[in-house]
């Protein structure tokens, strides 16, 4: 109980140090001081850090520095101290390319966490790949990512450095298909932004809805920075749907949800993990509401104690959201794979390749569950959970993998 204790006590203490700097990376203090005897190794991390997904990409960062401590606490890595280096993609193709291309010329960077959006990892994944640094995404679902476009009938492998440790679409739109089937709803609409997401998570979704015999009533698409969605609205409410299917991020979903039930088309909408967030309750998702998310609930998990525990006495001011524990088991996996190529190591730089070799027979059981890739880095896990908004928050309706 002491011994317990005085870690959570420490770990609030680096807490406050970090605070103070104002800095998130530096991580001297979590290894007593020794530091400056120990070689260097970061671990990136790059994802919206401003702007109207922060809440999903904070996070992302904070689960990451949170494993990073608790990896420097227990000298994980002897000889070595990790640090985080945190970059702010904005959630925009091209700032994520400069990211990571800032992050590719720091010869101490030998991992990456991220990114958050997959349009945002097409452009991330070749300048990672190009400098033999591993990414560990926690929460890009489209599934082309890791098996190419012609990912069902052809699938291969674009990128050896990409791993993620989410589930993909290819199982995330079809188990929201069956979902809806079940509770028998037979007629829905689409609606996605145009972005990788959006567009593969509703073309997913409605191969399943009508092989599952419902109907696809209306499909239709908005821009991504969009607000008023009247016209998209009278255009949906004149085909009768019983749901509308949402491919896209909470910042478009709430107030899309809101603009439909002041428009009298008074039905669920449904998206997926992009809109499971409590934002999407603030900007105006209401009961009724549905939505998918990989895993199961991390508050219903024993496995993701160690993970809430440690979260919580970090004094993060931000909540993990819908991919902390993911972003935690990414960087845990990142460090996995680091206990191998750092051991005879020389600089950090050196053992970026090893570093790529070693994640492919990292298995471990981490916060979501087992942590472990295949062929195509993909994750071995593919449990997902519908959501549905109820009393003004989001609770669980089901956990299960896609049958
Ligand atoms: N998976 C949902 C949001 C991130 C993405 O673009 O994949």
């Amino acid at each position: 109980m002491f011994k317990r204790s005085f870690k959570l006590a420490g770990v609030a203490l680096v807490a406050a140090s970090l605070a103070f700097t104002g800095c998130g990376s530096r991580t001297e203090a979590t290894t007593g001081g020794s530091a400056g005897t120990n070689k260097i190794a970061k671990i990136g991390v790059i994802a919206p850090l401003s702007g109207d997904l922060s809440a999903l990409g904070l996070g992302i960062r904070n689960s990451v520095d949170l494993a990073i401590r608790q990896a420097n606490e227990s000298k994980a890595i002897p000889g070595w101290t990790l640090e985080l280096a945190a970059e702010d993609d904005e959630a925009k193709p091209d700032i994520g390319k400069n990211a990571a291309t800032k992050l590719a010329s720091d010869d101490a960077v030998v991992g990456v966490v991220g990114t958050l959006n997959s349009s945002v990892a097409q452009s991330v994944i070749p300048v990672l790949d190009a400098a033999k640094i591993v990414q560990v995404s926690p929460a890009n679902t489209n599934p082309a990512l890791t098996k190419g476009a012609d990912y069902l009938t052809a699938p291969a492998r674009p990128n050896a450095n990409y791993f993620r440790t989410c589930t993909t679409d290819a199982v995330q739109g079809p188990f929201a298909a069956q979902y809806l089937l079940g509770e028998g709803v037979k007629k829905v609409a689409t609606i996605h932004d145009k972005k990788s997401y959006g567009q593969g998570l509703v073309s997913e979704f409605s191969k399943a809805f009508t092989a599952g015999g419902g109907t696809v009533v209306a499909a239709e698409t908005i821009n991504p920075d969009d607000k008023n969605f009247s016209a998209v609205i009278s255009k949906v409410k004149g085909a009768g749907p019983e749901a509308v299917y949402y491919g896209g991020e909470y910042p478009q979903a709430g107030p899309l949800s809101k603009q439909m039930k002041a428009a009298g088309l008074n039905v669920p909408v449904m998206g997926g993990d992009g809109i499971f967030s409590g934002e999407f309750i603030k900007l105006g998702g209401s009961d009724g509401d549905l939505a998918t998310s990989v895993g199961a609930p991390v508050d219903t998990l024993a496995s993701a104690k160690p993970f809430l525990d440690g979260y919580k006495a970090a004094g993060f001011s931000e909540g993990y959201e819908a991919y902390g524990a993911y972003s935690y088991d990414a960087a845990n996996a990142i460090i996995a794979a680091l206990k191998v190529s750092l051991a005879s190591a020389t600089d950090a730089k050196s053992a970026r390749e090893a570093t790529i070799k070693a994640m492919s027979s990292v298995s471990f059981d981490g916060a979501t569950g087992k942590v472990a890739f295949d062929e195509f880095g993909d994750s071995v896990s593919r449990v997902l959970t519908v959501y549905a908004v109820t009393s003004g928050a989001w609770a669980a309706k089901k956990t299960g993998e896609l049958k």
